[in-house]
């Protein structure tokens, strides 16, 4: 009856672990800048492998403090929950212009959906709320990453419109909020209004409350069979700031589990391994390169800075000696681009 019992389980667990294939993932928790472009137009290419922040409306920060105008990393201003953030991409609407609103740009790379198992994760948080909330949009291209193309919306967050009466912080119903900058059909969400992922915050006046960064997930199911592309829009009017943490994809990988698809060579061996590994690549151009590994549900468990490294064959040995048994997705992040390629550590 036991035997009965364990196969299944088995079974099920293989199952699963088919679906939960890490496709795409960002912490932020190391400088963005190795695999992001900033303040670059997305070009409009077809499977780009380069992340890109870019700000379109180009206003200029209206607090003293000279912020970026677009996602910035950063470890200021987001999270309250500093248990949980180590860095976030940053967003600021602060302009002092009432009519414009900020059209801030935050595009990933290009993400291939084999089914309909595919799920997007991520977290945000307002700077501050209900007052000064900030709104936002996830938006999905399937064509190229030119910021024209993201013609889906998957997600809205409403933003602060008005203070209607009172001036207490947890009652939500004395503001009102713009649920979505634009006609749109899609129920808004808003930030803390069920009570939740807010923090009082002794420093401020009591219409504010600081967010807290919160673990938001869509399906990306309608995009079975397609690449597509996954952007977070801050398009709010003159307000304060949003962050954004943790993108992640999870799904069925192409081939099978995290096939090495890769727009330059990268091999880890031996592979299996159970302590030294050698991690060799062939950098078409002089790069940072960060190596890291993430576990099959996505959580990165090791990460290592490999500095400035030339162009041409390298390698470097890594120790794994104090990870678990089990299948990893080991992923280089260079300029070039992002590579990854599955180790089984024994
Ligand atoms: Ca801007
Ligand atoms: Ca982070
Ligand atoms: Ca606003």
């Amino acid at each position: 009856m036991k035997k009965l019992l364990f196969v299944p389980a088995m079974l099920a667990t293989l199952g699963a672990s088919a679906q939960n294939d890490t496709l795409l993932f960002s912490d932020f928790n190391t400088d963005p800048s190795v695999y992001m472009q900033i303040g670059i137009s997305p070009p409009g290419n077809s499977n780009d492998q380069s992340w890109y922040s870019y700000d379109v409306d180009q206003l200029p920060d209206g607090s003293p403090s000279g912020r970026p105008g677009e996602w910035f990393w950063t470890q200021a201003y987001a999270p309250s929950d500093t248990l949980t953030a180590q860095g976030v991409m940053g967003s600021n609407s602060w302009t002092n212009d009432g009519v414009n609103r900020v059209e801030n740009y935050l595009v990933t790379a290009a993400v291939q959906i084999v089914d309909n198992q595919a799920t997007l994760h991520w977290k945000s948080a307002p700077y501050q709320t209900p007052r000064y909330l900030d709104g936002y949009k996830v938006l999905v291209s399937t064509t190229i990453n030119d910021v024209s193309s993201f013609s889906d919306t998957l997600f809205v967050a409403g933003e602060y419109a008005s203070l209607d009466n009172g001036n207490l912080p947890n009652s939500y119903g004395s503001y009102t909020f713009d649920p979505a900058a634009t006609v749109n059909p899609m129920a808004p969400f808003i930030h803390g209004m069920d009570g939740t992922y807010t923090e009082f915050d002794p420093t401020s006046d009591s219409s504010r409350l600081l967010g807290v960064l919160r673990p938001l997930t869509v399906s990306l199911a309608q995009y079975a069979g397609q690449t597509i592309y996954i952007c977070f829009l801050h398009n709010d009017i003159d307000d304060n700031l949003i962050s954004v943490d943790d993108v992640l994809v999870l799904g069925t990988a192409p081939n099978g589990i995290a096939e090495n698809n890769n727009v330059f060579e990268f091999d880890v061996y031996p592979n299996p391994a159970s302590d030294m590994i050698t991690v060799k690549y062939d950098l078409p151009s002089a790069s940072d390169v960060v190596f890291s590994i993430y576990d099959v549900t996505g959580k990165l468990v090791r990460s290592e800075n490999l500095g400035q490294q030339a162009s041409g064959m390298q390698s470097q040995k890594v120790s794994i000696s104090e990870l678990a048994a089990g299948v990893y997705q080991a992923r280089l992040q260079t300029s070039a681009g992002t590579v990854n390629t599955r180790i089984v550590k024994n």
